[in-house]
């Protein structure tokens, strides 16, 4: 009976831990996101900084209808992704190695870029 009571126990913390860490790292992967705005100055920040082997998200929000910028594109990483105003757009990847991911508009006229470290 009490062996029961213990099995049941040691369930209930390991069900607890795992759904702690799903939650945990959901939210800091929420915490670790880099918010990136499309004014009428284009991307701002224009350049932002990662480290490279680790999942980075960017959240982009679109701000203005007075630019052509609405879509992102990332060609490296086979992203495009529309941008609605006023809407934060998550985008996720994962950049392999040091250097620099250019993105732009869906024009390719309008640019920021990712420094990768
Ligand atoms: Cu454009």
């Amino acid at each position: 009976m009490k062996t029961q009571w213990l099995w049941t126990m040691a369930a209930i913390v390991i069900l607890a831990a795992v759904e702690g860490c799903a939650v945990g790292g959901a939210r800091s992967q929420a915490k670790d996101a880099i918010a990136i705005a499309v004014t009428e100055r284009g991307f701002e920040p224009a350049r932002v900084e990662v480290p490279h082997g680790k999942p980075v998200t960017l959240v982009v929000t679109r701000r203005t209808d007075k630019t052509c910028i609405k879509e992102f594109v990332m060609e490296a990483h086979g992203i495009r992704k529309g941008l609605p105003l006023g809407l934060p757009v998550e985008i996720t990847f994962t950049p392999a190695a040091p250097g620099e991911l250019r993105y732009a508009c869906g024009m390719d006229m309008i640019s920021g870029k990712v420094v990768v470290r």
